[in-house]
């Protein structure tokens, strides 16, 4: 590959920094660069307008379960800045916005009226981001369901998922033609088991066998909606975003191999194999036992249809020992400011190992990136060196993924800015832009730099 920086937009800024490696690698001219939020990281304005509470509102209002006591009533004030907020991912010269729509914000209790006030504030933002240039890649559940729904069961009610498949109705008949993408889930996994099996997620419950009934839920309400939005003939494609991660063992040993299986057996084929093979893994269903779900005749065929893209979350390995004596601390990687380990690596086997076991027609890293400390410097600017290294090497561990064979659409930085960290609150910082929480200012860090620079080289080449 040659060199094209010459032919690349002047870098204005003398900050900037460059993503050496992953610049080396070819992606395709249509390969989509983007960067990602969600509704209630971001948006603020909780009960503005109509909204509804959602069951992150209530969860944050426990005392105990955030670790700075903050909520998302304000966030980044999202929802009165997002013309410059849009004005923002303009200047990064990406290609796309993956966002959330709050649920509550357009439905507010999931039921009954719809929000006219919610609804035409996504209305603002997809036509906003249209008359920027940046495709809208709609993401329709981001973990914060109506507090009304919860109050009759929640995801382990079946009901949720027949509210669900009208709220995908409803934003799709709306939207549908002005967004390129549909996402049913964000993150299944996190739903279940952090909400429903450890609690330290919204809905705060703990219960295994409710958090394996959630993930079925989730699973049959996907499958319905992706149905019925087929049915719409949206110009949008229809997928679900997993978070996913390649379990290694620790060891050679027998027992951490077993365990490494067993633990990709609840994490990936938990969810891969219903949606792609119609089944779920003998092994996870074992282990349940008696917690297993309760799976209604013709579920497993109303979960495996077909879809146009997966969304892969990728932030770190998991390295498995059966006695839990592995130690992230003495593993010798990095660590982010989550301790989770820096292992471009991981992200390449992971694409690959998916494309191999599933039919996946195209995937999408929908979600990459690190908190970091992110000390503001001096000069007022953020000189995060550490978090443009990350974005550098897993860039160019999909570039490895591409060569392999892998069918990859694009890579989405989580995350466009700072916000609310779920049960973190906002001390734990992912964006590429620094937010001020005191005054709300946004300031591009190096690492946005790096990525603008980086996507404007990438579409110079695309140029020729
Ligand atoms: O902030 C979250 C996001 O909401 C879902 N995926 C992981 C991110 C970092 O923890």
């Amino acid at each position: 590959m040659t060199s094209t920086a010459s032919t690349a937009p002047a870098a204005s800024d003398a900050r900037a920094v460059t993503l050496p490696t992953a610049s080396a690698t070819d992606f395709p001219a249509d390969f989509v660069w983007a960067v990602a939020t969600s509704a209630f990281q971001i948006e603020g304005a909780h009960d503005a307008d109509g909204k509804g509470p959602s069951i992150w509102d209530t969860f944050c209002r426990q005392p105990g379960v955030i670790a700075d006591g903050s909520n998302g009533d304000t966030a980044c004030e999202h929802v009165l800045r997002w013309e410059q907020d849009l004005d923002m991912i303009r200047d990064l010269g990406v290609d796309a916005y993956r966002f959330s729509v709050s649920w509550p914000r357009v439905r507010p209790t999931g039921d009954g009226d719809w929000n006219e006030a919610g609804l035409a504030f996504y209305d603002r933002l997809v036509d906003g981001l249209i008359a920027r240039g940046i495709k809208p890649y709609l993401t329709l559940n981001h973990w914060d369901l109506p507090q009304a729904l919860q109050d009759i069961g929640g995801w382990g009610s079946r009901a949720t998922v027949d509210r669900f498949v009208e709220y995908a109705i409803g934003i799709a008949r709306r939207y549908g033609d002005r967004v390129v993408s549909i996402a049913t889930h964000n993150e299944p996994w996190v739903v279940a088991q952090l909400g429903h099996e450890t609690g330290i997620f919204a809905p705060g419950l703990k219960d295994r066998a409710l958090a394996a009934q959630v993930s079925h839920h989730l699973l049959v309400s996907h499958g319905l909606a992706i149905t019925a939005l087929r049915a719409l003939k949206l110009k949008a494609s229809l997928g679900i975003v997993l978070n996913l991660a390649p379990m290694y063992p620790a060891t050679d040993s027998e027992a951490d191999r077993a365990q490494a299986r067993l633990e990709d057996g609840k994490l990936r084929r938990w969810y891969m194999d219903p949606l792609f093979k119609g089944h779920y893994p003998a092994d996870v269903i074992e282990m349940l036992g008696e917690d297993a779900p309760q799976v209604e005749a013709g579920d497993m065929d109303r979960i495996r249809v077909p879809i146009d893209f997966l969304g892969v979350n990728y932030y770190s390995r998991g390295m498995i020992s059966a006695d839990g004596s592995f130690d992230v601390r003495k593993s010798g990687l990095e660590l982010t400011d989550m301790d989770w380990e820096i292992y471009p690596q991981g992200l390449t086997d992971l694409l690959v190992q998916l494309h191999r076991d599933y039919p996946v027609p195209r995937l999408y890293v929908t979600e990459n990136g690190g908190a970091f400390k992110d000390p503001v410097g001096a000069d007022g600017q953020v000189h995060d060196a550490d978090r443009t290294r990350y974005l550098d090497t897993h860039i160019a561990a999909v570039g490895e993924a591409l060569r392999q064979g892998v069918p990859m659409g694009g890579y989405m930085v989580w995350s466009l800015m700072d916000n609310f960290e779920w049960a973190s609150g906002y001390a734990k910082r992912f964006g590429i832009v620094h937010v001020d929480y005191a005054t709300q200012r946004r300031t591009p860090k190096d690492s946005a730099l790096a990525y603008r620079d980086f996507v404007l080289r990438q579409r110079a080449q695309r140029r020729g």
